[in-house]
């Protein structure tokens, strides 16, 4: 069962309290060319969270944003943060002033830690923003050559950390929302562990000897899971990597000898790639693929090349994480799983009633941790009866299996990205050059989908080279660089509904 204490806060959960349980010596995070001890993680922590509340003033509830990639200081900031009481944003290193000025203004957040390499945009932001008022940097390498840093070190180790109701708000989550306007999803203290004492205990059954690595963003749930708070729950340890391309995780799985990988399937496909050219992942006992759709042939060869299984997985930032799964003893080809235990999942026809086994239908999950919206938005269009209606289309088959079938929104998942159509189709319009456009997602075999953007220019423009990269860059300049339009075609007009609507699956070919 998930019983948790009435009083409860992650982070020390996650810290303190496994250095009482005599985990102080075992290695919890490594990263920019450091390995830092449990202890020493508490210790860190503890300092951070005295400059936050004793200097900064952080009050619990109060929200605070981080910024960073992925390295052991933006850990330390997030747990930092949440022994404070704070209400927690992680955020993207890619993201620019305008992605987080919604982020700020949607969750009114008053306080900012950044990373200083990526100072710039932040400070943009927080120029115009009514409620941010203080933006402090850290030193993401580590180093501690930054003001959150310095004052910390005059800190004392020993923290008491804010006694929080375990359905306190201890994370916002946000997703990218189908229109470009992101929804901030709540998660209480215990959400964060019952995803380790669910998914992570029982289908990856994590031990102290276990060694993570993987590519999502701790900003995503996904990372945030994957790469902090399952590996400190049970005494594991984590790399975290700023970089996680797949050849700098070979490096590290070879390295360390890593044990469990989460990453999406395209970046699974380079990593059977390299093991032909020499590449030992022998290590890995658990591949966890998540974030889109994994092909068969892509299980298919793991599964021939390592004799394991491929673990597929589908989750949601608003359920937090994983909720169903493939297990070890129990997995198949172009299958999702069955759903994590103290998780139920069903698939809703039409009419809302269960739909018959074997067809299409939308995915509706219910267990321990759900969907609640900041500010109620969309929550009745999410949660119907206690139930999670996730947007995805799936297939609940005779024996129980649930099998992916497509999303329901118009969100492109590119190499594990999840990209707002609408998002880039507004970043565009904003060019001169560009008179009408319409995205969408192409099938691709490295990423699953690309960005592509259909688009009639306006009047004194030709098509060329030239300024299909001019308009790529344009958006790299004006929102996060990964959502640029790999793909980009010209066309005299685009194809619309009578009351003047795109209608973008016609621009699929
Ligand atoms: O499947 C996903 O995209 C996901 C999202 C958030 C957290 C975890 C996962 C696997």
């Amino acid at each position: 069962g998930f019983d948790y204490p009435d009083r409860l806060n992650a982070a020390v959960e996650l810290t303190d309290a496994m250095v009482a349980k005599g985990f102080g010596d075992r290695v919890a995070l490594i990263g920019n060319g450091r390995r830092r001890t449990y202890k020493e993680m508490a210790d860190w922590t503890n300092r951070l969270a005295h400059v936050l509340v004793d200097d900064l003033g952080v009050k619990p509830g109060n929200r605070v944003l981080i910024r960073s990639a992925n390295n052991p200081a933006m850990v330390a900031c997030w747990l930092a943060a949440t022994k404070a009481g704070a209400v927690v944003v992680n955020t993207m290193p890619m993201l620019r002033a305008g992605e987080l000025s919604k982020y700020v203004d949607k969750a009114e957040i008053e306080f900012a830690l950044c990373d200083t390499r990526l100072m710039e945009e932040l400070v943009i932001c927080a120029k115009e923003s009514r409620f941010l008022k203080k933006v402090i940097g850290f030193d993401g390498t580590a180093n501690h050559d930054a003001e959150l840093d310095r004052l910390a070190l005059e800190k004392p180790v020993q923290f008491d950390a804010v006694d929080t109701a375990s359905d306190d708000v201890a994370l916002l989550g946000f997703t990218s929302g189908s229109t470009g306007d992101p929804k901030a999803t709540m998660h209480f203290h215990r959400d964060l562990l019952i995803i380790a004492d669910g998914y992570a205990r029982e289908v990856l059954n994590v031990t102290p000897e276990d060694v993570f690595i993987g590519s999502p963003p701790l900003a995503f749930t996904f990372g945030l899971g994957g790469l902090a708070v399952f590996p400190l729950r049970f005494g594991a340890a984590a790399t975290l990597l700023e970089v996680a391309s797949p050849a700098n995780m070979i490096e590290i799985i070879e390295k360390y000898r890593a044990t469990v990988c989460f990453t999406a399937p395209t970046a699974y496909r380079v990593m059977l790639q390299a093991m032909e050219e020499g590449a030992d992942l022998s290590s890995l006992r658990a591949a966890v693929s998540a974030g889109e759709t994994l092909p068969a042939p892509v299980y298919e060869a793991w599964m021939e090349k390592t004799g394991k299984p491929m673990l597929d997985g589908i989750g949601s930032t608003e359920m937090l994480h994983i909720f169903i799964t493939n297990r070890f003893d129990d997995h198949r080809p172009a299958c999702t799983g069955r759903p994590v235990g103290g998780y139920e999942a069903k698939v809703l026809a039409e009419d809302g009633s269960e739909a018959p086994r074997g067809t299409m239908g939308r995915l509706a999950v219910r267990g321990p941790a759900g969907c609640r919206y900041l500010g109620g938005e969309r929550q009745d269009e999410y949660v119907q009866d206690g139930w999670n209606i996730t947007g995805d289309t799936f297939v609940h088959d005779e024996d129980g299996y649930f099998h992916f079938a497509a999303r329901n929104d118009d969100i492109i998942v590119s190499a594990g990205y999840n990209i707002a159509g609408p998002e880039v189709e507004a970043a565009l319009l904003r060019h001169e050059a560009v008179s009408e456009c319409g995205v969408i997602g192409a099938p691709n075999e490295d990423r699953g989908q690309i960005v592509e953007a259909h688009i009639v220019l306006a009047d004194g423009y030709a098509p060329s080279d030239l300024l299909v990269k001019e308009l790529q860059d344009y958006v790299k300049a004006t929102i996060a660089p990964y959502k640029y339009p790999r793909s980009i075609k010209f066309v005299e007009a685009l194809p619309k509904t009578s009351t003047g609507k795109i209608q973008r699956f016609r621009l699929q070919s």
